[in-house]
């Protein structure tokens, strides 16, 4: 039995659109798959999210879509935790960077930041759009980034070389609410100085330690998250104004900052902080247990994010929580890199996506299969593809002509020779002791896979369980036997029986809906990690309920029409 202790955070995702397939795959399913692996463990866990509800990528989409940023994110907040909740994403809160607990969360750290003199006030000409009347940052400009030369860099980062950026930066910028140049006028806000920053991050980042003590294994941290990290400490960290003039965010809590708002990036991440709040407040917890240094507990923080996120949470939250004084900070950053769709880029504006609610409206009873498929392809340390045409080959010639023929005919030949009751187990041979070794090294295999957030390799684990499953019916051959050794038949079906029991445990984490299911129809329930790989799971004479198919075959048909929807969504000028 594990005693860690997780604050679980996946990253929070713009209230500004539905969820694709590519959110999905790189944030939502890994961070589940842990926290659901850590609670079976027996770990104490924490597993928090919410919309982010701020920023330009809100109030640029309520000006497309001609209605109010509240009503913006109303609108998506909506779909989002619906569509959440659909999938099976077991948070233990979903809340929102436009409640109030966070406005005045994120006021009240940076009103500590600014106690604690962290930040450098400073008047600065910046651009600005004369047309709109609004000065002009983070996805209000574009230009031409001056490390890659991409030419759509935003003002405060460059998607595509992921360099972190001002908006001073941009060569040739334009505003993108008038299309225009802008001008330069001067206005005043609070940096963040992260060049003085740069050292203890370096030792953060590369060996885990940071006031002295170690933090961090720095070993299990993903080579592109700290390869990305150290390019940027190196490159030379610059200060980064923390507020912006807009009105639609969180209030500077500053006397003479009228106008002026938190930059998302500073209020955002703090949206971990204030949905737990919010979550202790309704379940009568300590909020602080889950955020707070304590010498008597070593609790750590893990942020679930794409790659476009790591400075956010991998440099700058970490400063800021450092700076704050009370927090802990991240043990670890598993940034995923991108999932793209058939041969291209995933892209909401054209939309070139998979949109999480429509899958989940179109095939309710198929959630397991796409949490399979995602996983079998995440983007964790490259990034990855998802065809219509791969979906269909996982789902037929693993997850139904493996892990279900497997389970099929083990429940149909234990019904047709024992009347569904679970025979003795006889004399071990050889082969059966192999096989009983192979069933008790797996969940450790597992554990130690997802401890180290290789989540692919930890599903292909429990998959081999069911691929050995699969070896040992087709080569022992219990319906030949049966006429001429009824007794071995035994031992082979009561083996074949704890494979299956331990193949409903050891996929909780990754097809919770179908190891339940599986579950009920053996008429079981795990609810601890500590059961598997014992080969007692399910005692002799126990009656086992009717099998059932657990995965249906996906035809051609229904490929051909997906990859035919894709084309035709992508043609129609409509915007999600
Ligand atoms: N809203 C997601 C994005 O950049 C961003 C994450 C915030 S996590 C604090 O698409
Ligand atoms: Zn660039």
């Amino acid at each position: 039995m594990a005693d860690k202790k997780f604050t679980i955070t996946a990253a929070l995702p713009y209230a500004n659109g539905p969820l694709h397939l590519g959110h999905v795959a790189g944030v939502y399913l890994p961070s589940d798959i842990f926290a659901r692996f850590a609670r079976l463990n027996g770990d104490d866990v924490l597993f928090v999210c919410g919309s982010d509800e701020h920023g330009a990528a809100i109030t640029l989409r309520a000006k497309k879509e001609g209605i109010t940023p509240q009503e913006i994110v109303d609108k998506y907040h909506s779909i989002i935790s619906t569509s959440f909740s659909k999938f099976n994403i077991s948070f233990d809160i979903y809340h929102r960077t436009s409640s109030e607990v966070h406005h005045q969360t994120s006021q009240d750290f940076f009103k500590k930041l600014q106690e604690r003199a962290k930040f450098i006030e400073e008047t600065t000409d910046q651009y600005y759009d004369l047309e709109f009347n609004q000065f002009l940052a983070d996805r209000y400009i574009i230009g031409t980034c001056p490390k890659c030369s991409y030419e759509n860099a935003f003002g405060d980062q460059c998607e595509k070389c992921g360099s972190d950026l001002s908006p001073l930066d941009l060569i040739n910028p334009i505003s993108t609410l008038s299309g225009k140049q802008p001008v330069l006028k001067s206005t005043s806000h609070w940096y963040l100085p992260m060049d003085k920053h740069e050292d203890w991050l370096k030792e953060y980042i590369q060996k885990g330690i940071f006031d002295g003590q170690t933090h961090h294994n720095p070993k299990l941290w993903r080579n592109q998250v700290v390869g990305q990290c150290m390019s940027w400490i190196n490159g030379g960290l610059k200060p980064r104004a923390m507020t912006r003039d807009l009105d639609w965010g969180v209030k500077v809590p500053l006397p003479n900052s009228e106008g002026k708002v938190l930059y998302v990036w500073l209020d955002a991440p703090i949206g971990y902080i204030s949905a737990t709040k919010a979550w202790a407040e309704k379940n009568k917890k300590d909020w602080k247990k889950y955020w707070v240094k304590s010498e008597s507990e070593e609790r750590k923080l893990v942020h679930f994010i794409g790659k476009d996120n790591i400075v956010f949470h991998a440099i700058i939250f970490p400063i800021l929580l450092k700076d704050h004084g009370d927090f802990i900070l991240p043990d670890n950053v598993p940034a995923s890199e991108f999932l793209n769709l058939e041969g291209d880029k995933f892209s909401t504006s054209r939309n070139w996506a998979v949109w999480l609610h429509e899958y989940l409206e179109n095939y309710p009873d198929k959630e397991d299969e796409l949490k399979y498929v995602l996983t079998s392809i995440a983007p964790e340390s490259k990034d990855s593809e998802f065809t219509w045409k791969e979906y269909q080959a996982r789902i037929n010639n693993e997850l139904a002509d493996i892990l279900g023929n497997f389970i099929n005919r083990t429940l149909v030949l234990t019904h047709k020779y024992y009347g569904g009751k679970v025979p003795a187990c006889g004399a071990l041979t050889e082969t059966d002791k192999e096989l009983i070794n192979d069933i008790q090294q797996t969940p450790f295999r597992i554990a130690e896979l997802i401890y180290a957030y290789k989540f692919r390799e930890a599903q292909t684990e429990a998959m081999s369980l069911a691929r050995l499953g699969n070896k040992y019916l087709a080569d022992q051959e219990p319906w030949k036997l049966i006429k001429t050794d009824p007794e071995r038949v035994k031992t082979i079906l009561n083996l074949s029986i704890q494979i299956t029991a331990n193949l409903a445990l050891v996929f909780q984490p990754f097809l919770p809906k179908t190891a339940i299911r599986l579950q009920t129809i053996l008429g079981v329930t795990f609810s601890s990690w500590g059961y598997a790989g014992t080969t007692s799971l399910i005692a002799e004479n126990h009656e086992i309920n009717k099998p059932e198919i657990l995965f249906a075959k996906i035809d051609d048909e229904f490929v051909y029409n997906e990859v035919n929807k894709l084309k035709n969504q992508n043609d129609e000028t409509h915007e999600i």
